[in-house]
Formats: structure tokens, C-alpha cells, sequence
């Protein structure tokens, strides 16, 4: 049977090429600075988001971490979308390790806007906590890879510079951003001053995470990511991929938003399923089946059983990523599985009950 893995595009397995530079990468102990594979990946992610430094670090959640505890002080304010990752799926980190009060915002069409962030900063006052750091996500996971434009940052940008607060962006997937809008990442990344970007989702590396920003802050964030168990030794292993991520494999992000919207054309011509094609912008398709009257689960594990492999992560709407380890012909066949799926969940809803 036919496998197609389209719950995340972490599923990316490293190239051949990948596997040959760890093999032969130059090692060193980078927890003395000495890893030249480490520091030469460092330098290069500096240089492309526009930034001083650069940190390498196991995970995008470790990044963010180690980003919001660089900024802030413990009992401070973070201004961030309901539906951004770090609220949602970094299990709190952000009260349980950086003592932050989160005040969050309406994000669910995955766009921040300038007018309510400026809003919801704090007065000065005895009573209330200090707002010092913004965070935006780009593009946004949840709202289906929507992409946050140069010009919306910089909306936001100008708020928290008057108010003299950070601005972090949760970068997991800026290349597919940039890719898409076809410029240069330093478009977005000019306005924020720290950026966490993943090697390890549609760029292919098997582990890793980039963030980025002025020395000082990346001074602080070495330590809190030596805190956080994140001070790693010959890390030239995952740096090596990361090198030929950047070299080679951003470019080819254009072919994951190409199998993305044949995906969500072929699948919104499927009665019973909806998707805004609008929002279907780099490699993330969201297909509302609520109209279906079946259980999401269900359906998804009757996906699942056919070899397409997709994910909730609201009820009522199928998740699904594209990435290098799906093909057109595997895009093919799960529109073609879809179909059968909605098929079979109509006839059984026709059934008489009981
Ligand atoms: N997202 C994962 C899951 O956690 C949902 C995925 O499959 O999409 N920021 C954003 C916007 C992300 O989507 C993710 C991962 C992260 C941060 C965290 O990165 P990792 O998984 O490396 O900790």
C-alpha cells in the first residue's frame, strides 16, 4: 500500500548528501566554541536572517524558550496569539520556565494586528505586571500556513519599538514564507528582533533549530539554553545538515506549496469538504469536514488504514503538510482516498440507525 505521510512536514528524513556530510563533518566540542561545522552554520544563519549571531539548539520549542527567557524577567507580561505555538504546544513553557503572564490576542485568521497589540500593552502602573516582549509567528501553523507580510510586521514593529518592548518571531517555517512571496527572508526578519527558524521540518534536517538576533541576546540565550540542557558537545552532526539545508534546499520549498494547492483544489471539488482556498499559501491545507457528520477521528483513521496519513488538531478539521517525502502522484492518490472516504461515511450516514 501506498504510504502518504502528510501529518507533518517533521517527517523529512535527511538527504543522502545529509547523511555523507555527518559522516564526514568536522567535529569539536562546542560547548568550548570549538565545533568549526557548528560555527560555520551559526555564522551563515546569522548572515542570512540579517542578524549579529546566531544559536543552534535541539528544537523550535527549545529556540522559543530560550528567546522568551532572554528577553524578559520573570513575572513579566508577553503579548502572543491564542493560536500560536508557543501558547498552544509548548506546554507552557513559557509560565513554567520564564515566569511570563501571557495576555493573548484573537490570531485565529493567523494575523496579529498592530492596533490591538498597541492596546494590549500594560499602563504603567504599581498594579499591573510590565508588557516587555511581542510575539508573531510566521508563517502561522494553526491558521494553515498563512503567511504574515513584510508590512505587517513592520506595522507591529513600530508599535513595540514606541513602546520600547522586543519583538520574537516564531519563525518555524519563514523560508516557506519567503519562498512563497518570492523575497528575500531579510524582508520579514529586519523587523523582529530575534527569529527562531526549524532545520528540521521542511528543510529536511533530521534535528535543529536556528535563532537569531543582536550578540548580547544571543550571549543570554547560549546560557539559558545551557540551562535548559541544550549545551551540546560535537554538534557538527546537526549542524552539518543544516549547512546543506540552507545551501540547497530552501528553493525547493516551491514544489511543497505546488502539491499543496493541487491537494486542496482536488479536494475541495469533494462534496462535503471545505477548504478557503485563499489561505492555502505555502505547504499547509486545512479541510473542514464538519459538514460531513462523522467523527474526526474517525475519519482520519479511515485515512489512516488506506496509507493517508493526515492529523487533527481541532475538531472538525483535517491537517495536512506537504513536504520533500510527498510526491504528485502520492497527492494524487489521496484526493483519490478521500473521495472513497467521504463516500463510504455518506453511505453509512444514509443507513437507517439502530
Ligand atoms: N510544530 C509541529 C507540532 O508541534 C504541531 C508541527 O507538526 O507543525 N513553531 C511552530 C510554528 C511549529 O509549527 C512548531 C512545530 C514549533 C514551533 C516547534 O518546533 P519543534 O517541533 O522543533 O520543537
Amino acid at each position: 500500500m501506498r504510504i502518504v505521510e502528510l501529518r507533518s512536514d517533521t517527517f523529512t528524513m535527511p538527504t543522502e548528501e545529509m547523511l555523507e556530510a555527518i559522516k564526514n563533518a568536522e567535529l569539536g566540542n562546542d560547548g568550548y566554541r570549538e565545533d568549526p561545522t557548528v560555527n560555520k552554520l551559526e555564522d551563515m544563519a546569522a548572515e542570512m536572517m540579517g542578524k549579529e549571531d546566531a544559536l543552534l539548539v535541539t528544537s523550535g520549542t527549545q529556540g522559543n524558550l530560550v528567546s522568551l527567557l532572554a528577553h524578559t524577567n520573570p513575572g513579566e507580561e508577553v503579548i502572543l496569539g491564542r493560536y500560536s505555538h508557543i501558547f498552544m504546544y509548548e506546554v507552557g513553557s513559557l509560565a513554567f520556565f520564564a515566569g511570563l503572564m501571557a495576555n493573548t490576542l484573537d490570531d485565529r485568521s493567523g494575523h496579529l494586528r498592530a492596533e490591538e497589540v498597541k492596546d494590549a500593552i500594560r499602563p504603567r502602573s504599581i498594579y499591573f505586571p510590565r508588557t516587555s516582549l511581542v510575539c508573531i509567528e510566521d508563517t502561522h501553523m494553526m491558521a494553515g500556513g498563512i503567511i504574515v507580510k513584510p508590512e505587517e510586521i513592520k506595522e507591529i514593529r513600530d508599535v513595540t519599538e514606541a513602546h520600547n518592548l522586543k519583538l520574537h518571531m516564531d519563525g518555524a517555517r519563514i523560508f516557506n514564507a519567503a519562498v512563497a512571496l518570492g523575497v528575500d527572508v531579510k524582508q520579514f526578519t529586519r523587523h523582529v528582533d530575534s527569529v527562531m527558524f526549524c532545520l528540521s521540518k521542511g528543510l529536511s534536517c533530521p534535528i535543529g533549530s536556528i535563532v537569531a538576533g543582536d550578540s548580547e541576546f544571543i550571549e543570554k540565550a547560549r546560557r539559558f539554553r545551557l540551562m535548559a540542557g541544550g549545551g551540546m558537545r560535537q554538534a557538527g552532526i546537526i549542524a552539518a545538515p543544516g549547512i546543506i539545508a540552507l545551501e540547497k534546499m530552501i528553493g525547493r520549498l516551491r514544489e511543497d506549496h505546488e502539491n499543496a494547492r493541487v491537494l486542496a483544489e482536488g479536494l475541495s471539488k469533494i462534496e462535503g469538504i471545505r477548504i478557503d482556498l485563499e489561505k492555502v499559501q505555502t505547504n499547509i491545507v486545512l479541510a473542514d469536514i464538519s459538514s460531513l457528520g462523522v467523527e474526526t477521528d474517525s475519519f482520519i483513521k479511515a485515512l489512516y488504514s488506506r496509507g493517508v496519513r493526515t492529523e487533527s488538531l481541532e475538531k472538525g478539521k483535517v491537517r495536512m503538510v506537504t513536504h520533500r517525502g510527498v510526491t504528485r502522484e502520492d497527492i494524487e492518490y489521496a484526493i483519490r482516498v478521500f473521495q472513497e472516504v467521504v463516500d463510504e461515511s455518506k453511505k453509512k450516514n444514509a443507513e437507517p440507525k439502530g
